[in-house]
């Protein structure tokens, strides 16, 4: 079998996805999901004049040879761009290949370890009561893990809120939008929010938290310490990941478990973190982290530090990182848990899928490949729109992560 052609494809069916379709001659074709958000075009550009006519020719079920010469044979390695373009080819030819053998993709990494795929949904509100409101929402729909976050009093809005009370978008069209922070409110409300939450719905109830890179290692310590009675399975992202040795501090500290991953693109940018056992889950997902080739190495090396996977599925990861996520839950052995936050009706019907939600549980369906097609003419209707995420400034106006 040969790559005859590739091409990417741009929609925006409420917010933007960009999709590498690889095709080959026996008609046969993948697709891959190359969104990088806020920052799409600049992945399309990188596959459609770099990558795509290195790709032509080349045998699909090459899986391995050809995300190395991607990677190591292009000088400049990791980054969310490559790496997305990187993941863009390596789903596309899983799919391909899973077609090809009619079998779907969890097959070929490993089979069943599982019977469904346990997620978390987002519960939110911009108050305490609303948030616990939606947590019951959420209950009712099926779901065991609900991550919850509130508004903050004295903050004009925040991370994981929406500003209308409608659902909450990672993104926004037009220029980025500011918010404001302080860390101190912040760090008040959020144990009494979760004393709140275990007191309504008891212990069962799986219960995560989203601190979005936003403290410093001591206040996380501080966050975690003072959550512990409230048993989370995680808090994430607690303070940005680029110092790796931060998480050591957090993890003198407190014993509630720690997630990180979602910003982070290659096996390198979490070595320390889990060599030296400072985090419980990895969230790096596949179109951010390299594609399944390179997530299966990933979760490999966590297996050793019981470090379990716990992959980023907001809404901005197109349901072909969805469908390919849960082939890669469904078979890994260290799979802990995966986020679910469900897109608009209109993206579901531009990408139509197998994979379905049952009882908060989901499972990617026995179609051959990823089972997930693209519907180009309906795509075609939703025109991309330059959208951002939105900037952090302290009270002061200094400006801080997002
Ligand atoms: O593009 C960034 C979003 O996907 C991110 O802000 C969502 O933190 C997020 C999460 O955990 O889903
Ligand atoms: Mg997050």
């Amino acid at each position: 079998m040969k790559i005859t052609n590739a091409y990417v494809n741009i929609t925006s069916p409420g917010r933007n996805f960009v999709t590498l379709k690889v095709e080959t001659d026996e008609g046969i074709y993948g697709l891959g999901d190359g969104t990088l958000n806020g920052r799409e075009m600049s992945v399309a550009s990188y596959l459609t004049e770099h990558v795509i006519p290195c790709l032509i020719g080349r045998d699909p079920f090459q899986t391995e040879d050809i995300w190395q010469y991607l990677y190591r044979g292009v000088y400049w390695r990791r980054g969310p761009v490559t790496m997305s373009a990187i993941a863009a080819v390596d789903v596309a030819l899983w799919d391909i290949k899973g077609k090809a053998l009619n079998t779907p993709v969890y097959n070929l990494l490993g089979g069943k370890s599982r019977d469904g795929v346990m997620v978390y949904c987002h519960a939110f509100g911009k108050d305490t009561e609303a948030a616990l409101d939606d947590v019951a929402a959420h209950q009712e729909l099926g779901y065991r893990a609900i991550r919850v976050q509130s508004g903050v009093a004295g903050l004009k809005g925040t991370y994981g809120v929406s500003k209308g009370g409608g659902r909450y978008e990672p993104a926004e069209r037009g220029l980025p939008s500011e918010y404001e922070w302080a860390t101190e409110p912040y760090l008040r409300a959020t144990p009494k929010l979760f004393q709140k939450v275990r007191e309504r719905f008891g212990e069962d109830l799986h219960l995560l938290h989203d601190c979005h890179h936003r403290l410093t290692p001591i206040e996380a310590a501080r966050l975690g310490k003072e959550l512990e009675p409230y048993h989370l399975f995680w808090i994430e992202d607690p303070t940005p990941a680029e110092l790796q040795e931060g998480f050591k501090l957090i993890r003198e500290h407190t014993v509630t478990p720690i997630a990180v991953g979602e910003v982070l693109n290659s096996i390198w940018d979490s070595h320390d973190l889990i060599r030296n056992q400072w985090i419980d889950y990895i969230r790096t997902t596949i179109v951010h982290g390299g594609g399944l080739t390179a997530l299966k190495k990933l979760a490999d090396f966590a297996d050793l530090y019981h470090v379990r996977t716990g992959c980023h599925g907001a809404t901005d990861l197109s349901p072909v990182t969805m469908a390919a996520a849960l082939h890669f839950g469904l078979a890994i052995h260290n799979f802990g848990i995966q986020e679910h936050m469900p897109h608009t009706e209109e993206t579901d019907a531009v990408f139509p899928h197998a994979y379905m939600y049952t009882d908060g549980y989901m499972h990617p369906g026995e179609k051959p490949g990823l089972g997930v097609d693209l519907d180009e003419a309906l795509a075609a209707k939703y025109p991309y729109h330059r959208a951002y995420l939105p900037v952090n400034r302290k009270l002061d106006g200094t400006l801080t992560d997002w």
